[in-house]
Formats: structure tokens, C-alpha cells, sequence
């Protein structure tokens, strides 16, 4: 399958609510669901409706939004959780049951003939309803394969939308995601879906991976908020799709990707970490004087992502020890000053010699340009430092 026909599912007003400084309002969900869908997401997971009161009521007032987004509601896999499901007008419904030794015996004593039991009952009342199903397999990482495959086969022989692939404690690798997602691949006609956590740190490489190896829907949330220390974020999988092919993500909005990140960043008051993808603080810093030399000649020489494609700019960071001439020439010029480059070697030089006390500003890094050219002008000084 080509890498392109892939659908994010994003999940930030379902896995994100799970996540400990969560707390979505009314208004913020109907906020996010706008968002997410001006940003082009295919489709948006709420909270199971059967959660709690709001929680149906939310799932009705964003299914009634009228996005282009469809719509999906996430539940056990019961009939009366069904049941809350469809009454919200969601265009699908995300059933999961949880299939590994561990969840099997600590969470819902289960064994497979009755999980795949309880999936021909829901399945059939889901498609009675028409709306799109999908059953997922939670904690399928840590359920042997051939049980996996037996599920998967089981529901996909009912005419299931799609199977959900859950590394639900975050224990996979990529390579370990490439050999499952294949095997379902080879096994099931339907969509795939890949929902990745973070535990140990491979959530985008892992939901990569997955696409790579015919999965067709990933499942993330903004800042990868969700469980624990959450899922897939949604920028790094833009990031990761974009250093591939920028091709794979121009059905989406990218600027309005610092958007999304700032308003859960503010919702939650977590703030974005400062090596986030694309809306880190320094996601486009450049700082060594070998490094803003090229980037100064070419930015693809140390940028893998173009800011202006996200509505951002990239920085050239001046004040400290390790700029280079070039760099300094470069600010100079733009102040309307021009340095010859051994003026601008000497200027570099002051620069430095200054920068080994602590960082200089921006903004002191300018003076500094100002008087020395000032002094310089007078004709007083030669620039032996
Ligand atoms: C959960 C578990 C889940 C479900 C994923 C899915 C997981 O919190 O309900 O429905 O595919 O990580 O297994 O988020
Ligand atoms: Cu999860």
C-alpha cells in the first residue's frame, strides 16, 4: 500500500483526556474538535459516552458540529456501552477488549471464545446501525501472535471497518511493529489502526513503522498527551511523515499546528517542551558558527523541516562563544553595516571574548556590532583583539 493513503485518527479528546492534568470543558472540546478539524485530521475519538454524563453529552454536541472529520466514539465492547455509542450520532464507534495474559486475568477475566463473542454481538448491533466499526485488541503487543491473528481474523470475517493494533503499555519496537502489523496485514481485508504509547520512547518511530507495513489509520493527540506519558503526538508524526515526503502531509493545515499545541499546552498547563517537534522552542535554532554558515547559504543544509511550511521562522543564535564570521557578517549586513570580513573575524572575536562571561541578548549582540562599527568609523582603532 503507498505510504500516502493513510488517516489520522486523533484521539486528544478521548486518550488525551486520560491524561493526569486533563481536564477538558465543554467548550474546549467543542474548541479542539474546530481546531483539529481546521487542521485537517480525518477523524476525531471522543471519550466513551458511557464515562459519564457530559461525556455522552460532549460526544453528541461534537458529533453535531458538522465537521469534515468524522466523528468517532470510543467504548468497551458491551452492548450498553453500543448503545450510548450510537445514540450520540457519531459517524463510528472504536470498540476495544483487552487481550493479553495480563489484561485478561487483572482486568476483565475474559477468555478469547468470549471475547470474540462479545465482538460478533457488538459488531452486528454497530452495523445494524450503520456506522463505522472498528475492534481493537488492547495491550496487543503482549498477546502471542497467534491469538492476535485469530481475533483479528474472527472479526474481520464479520465485515469490521477496521482492527486496532494497541502497544498499550508501550513496549514495542519498530522492528516488533513491522512483524505484527504484517501479520494482521496478511490476515484481515480491513483498515488497520495503530495506536502507539510512549513508555520507552518509540511512539512516532512505532506508528512509522506501522504505516510502513500497511497499517491505515494512527491514532494520535496533540502534544501526545493520553496515559502515563501518553501516545504518538501528532506533530512528530507530521514531522516524521514530512522528512519523508513533504508531499504525504499537504492535506493538512501545518501552521495551524502551533495553534493546536499552544491551546492544549494552555488547557492543560503544561507547557511545550523545548525540544518539541516543529513547536520546541528551539525546533529551529541554529547555533554553531559551522552551522549557521550553511543554514545562511542553504537552510536544507541543517534543517530537515522548512519553518515557513509550519508558519514559523527559523533563529540564528549569535551571542555566544561558538558563532562564526560569517553569521556576525551576515547581522551586520541586515543592521545596515558593512564588515569587510576581516572587520567582521575581529567583531566575532569581541563577540566571543564577551560571550565567555554568560550569553549575549540578541539585542547586545546588535550594540556590540553598533559601537564597534561606530568606533571603527572614527578611524581611531584597528581591530587587533
Ligand atoms: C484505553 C486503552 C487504549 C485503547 C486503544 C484502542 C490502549 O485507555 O482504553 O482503543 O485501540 O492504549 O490500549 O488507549
Ligand atoms: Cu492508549
Amino acid at each position: 500500500m503507498p505510504l500516502r493513503d493513510f488517516a489520522i485518527v486523533d484521539s486528544t479528546l478521548r486518550e488525551g483526556e486520560q491524561f493526569a492534568r486533563a481536564h477538558f470543558t465543554t467548550a474546549q472540546k467543542r474548541e479542539l474538535a474546530l481546531a483539529l478539524d481546521g487542521f485537517g485530521v480525518e477523524y476525531v475519538e471522543m471519550t466513551n459516552p458511557a464515562a459519564s454524563p457530559a461525556s455522552f453529552e460532549d460526544a453528541r454536541m461534537v458529533a453535531g458540529l458538522g465537521l469534515r472529520a468524522q466523528v468517532l466514539v470510543h467504548c468497551r465492547c458491551n452492548l450498553a456501552d453500543a448503545e450510548r455509542a450510537v445514540a450520540t450520532g457519531a459517524q463510528g464507534v472504536n470498540v476495544l477488549f483487552g487481550t493479553s495474559r495480563q489484561l485478561r486475568q487483572h482486568s476483565h477475566g475474559r477468555s478469547i471464545e468470549q471475547i470474540v463473542e462479545a465482538a460478533r454481538q457488538v459488531i452486528g448491533y454497530l452495523q445494524s446501525q450503520g456506522v463505522e466499526t472498528r475492534f481493537s485488541c488492547e495491550d496487543a503487543f503482549r498477546t502471542p501472535l497467534d491469538t492476535l491473528l485469530e481475533v483479528y481474523g474472527a472479526v474481520d470475517a464479520l465485515g469490521v471497518d477496521r482492527v486496532g493494533i494497541a502497544d498499550t503499555v508501550g513496549v514495542a519496537d519498530p522492528q516488533g511493529v513491522r512483524e505484527v502489523v504484517g501479520a494482521v496485514r496478511a490476515t484481515v481485508r480491513s483498515g488497520i489502526e495503530f495506536h502507539g504509547h510512549n513508555d520507552s520512547g518509540c511512539a512516532i518511530a512505532n506508528a512509522y513503522a506501522a504505516l510502513q507495513a500497511g497499517a491505515t489509520h494512527i491514532d494520535t493527540t496533540i502534544l501526545g498527551i493520553g496515559e502515563r506519558n501518553g501516545i504518538t503526538p501528532l506533530g512528530g508524526l507530521i514531522a516524521r511523515l514530512y522528512a519523508t515526503d513533504r508531499e504525504l502531509v499537504r492535506r493538512y493545515d501545518l501552521p495551524r499546528l502551533q495553534h493546536l499545541d499552544r491551546r492544549v499546552s494552555e488547557m492543560t498547563g503544561v507547557p511545550i517542551p523545548f525540544n518539541n517537534y516543529v513547536t520546541g522552542e528551539t525546533a529551529f535554532s541554529h547555533k554553531a558558527g559551522l552551522h549557521t554558515k550553511a543554514v545562511l547559504s542553504d537552510p536544507s543544509s541543517y534543517e530537515a523541516l522548512d519553518p515557513a511550511d509550519f508558519g514559523l521562522e527559523r533563529r540564528l543564535d549569535l551571542g555566544h562563544r561558538l558563532t562564526g564570521w560569517n553569521a556576525v557578517a551576515h547581522r551586520a549586513a541586515s543592521l545596515g553595516l558593512t564588515l569587510d570580513e576581516c572587520q567582521a573575524r575581529a567583531a566575532t572575536t569581541e563577540i566571543k571574548r564577551l560571550a565567555d562571561h554568560g550569553p549575549l541578548s540578541p539585542e547586545r549582540v546588535d550594540e556590540v556590532l553598533l559601537s564597534w562599527t561606530n568606533v571603527a568609523h572614527q578611524g581611531g582603532r584597528t581591530w587587533a583583539l
